[in-house]
């Protein structure tokens, strides 16, 4: 499942049959054994518009940085398409460093229906939100918004009621929330990036030393998050 022929390139096939073998024996454990995981989106790249070429060495960067710091907890960066030019870049750069590929890997899915989908169980996963960590407005926010239902809303409220740039938030899910009965997601961390999208308020003018500075902290606000829920 997920690794169909249809418009695949063979880096994004690899990444999922990876996944697939990788998978077999956290399944095998039973359902609260399963190995820690967060699935992200690339943050920024696509309504916010930053340059994927650089993002792609960010997330190398930090899945690099991080993936000592967090056990055995695994990092997955995931894209709607075979197609993904991020998913493509971010493997081939990766694969070039000393990262193990059964701990940060691509995959290709939604978001929202990882493990009903994909098989693929993710117990943390990150939303690339607005700064008013407000339902709606496209992307993976939407998506994610719309399939957690109030109960999303609500709990990130308890938590805050806006984001910086940079900056990430972590939010409990109640067992009643869809994500969590339907897919085993736990928690949601928010995460704002920078936005270079000149046709969008508050961009940052194509400025890339302070873009790229601010995807680093996105990252790493992520990361920590993801940190403080495995630990
Ligand atoms: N599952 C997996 N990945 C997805 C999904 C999904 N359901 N939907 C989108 N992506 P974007 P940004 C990928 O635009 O650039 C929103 O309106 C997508 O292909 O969601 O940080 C917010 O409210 C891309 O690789 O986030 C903000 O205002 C990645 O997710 C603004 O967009 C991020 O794309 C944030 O823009």
């Amino acid at each position: 499942p997920g690794a169909s022929s249809n418009g695949a390139t063979n880096t994004t096939r690899e990444a999922n049959e990876k996944t697939e073998s990788s998978r077999v024996s956290p399944a095998k454990l039973g359902s609260t054994d399963v190995v820690p995981t967060l699935a992200f989106p690339s943050i920024s790249t696509a309504d916010f518009q930053f340059d994927l070429d650089k993002a792609s060495d960010i997330i190398v960067e930090k899945a690099e940085e991080f993936l000592p710091k967090l056990g055995n907890a695994r990092l997955v960066l995931v894209d709607l398409s075979h197609g993904s030019k991020i998913l493509s870049l971010v493997k081939a750069k990766a694969s070039q460093k000393n990262i193990d590929s059964e701990r940060f890997f691509t995959f290709v899915g939604d978001i929202t229906k990882l493990r009903s989908e994909g098989g693929l169980h993710c117990n943390v996963i990150a939303n690339a939100t607005n700064w008013r960590l407000k339902a709606g407005g496209g992307g993976v926010n939407a998506a994610i918004f719309k399939a957690a239902g109030p109960d999303l809303e609500t709990a990130t409220r308890v938590r805050a009621n806006t984001l910086l740039p940079g900056k990430a938030v972590v939010v409990p899910l109640p067992s009643t929330c869809p994500l969590h009965n339907a897919e085993g997601i736990t928690h949601v961390i928010h995460v704002l990036g920078p936005n270079m999208n000149p046709n969008r308020p508050d961009n940052l003018n194509n400025d890339y030393t302070k873009g790229s500075k601010t995807l680093r902290e996105a990252y790493t606000s992520l990361f920590e998050g993801f940190q403080s829920v495995v630990q």
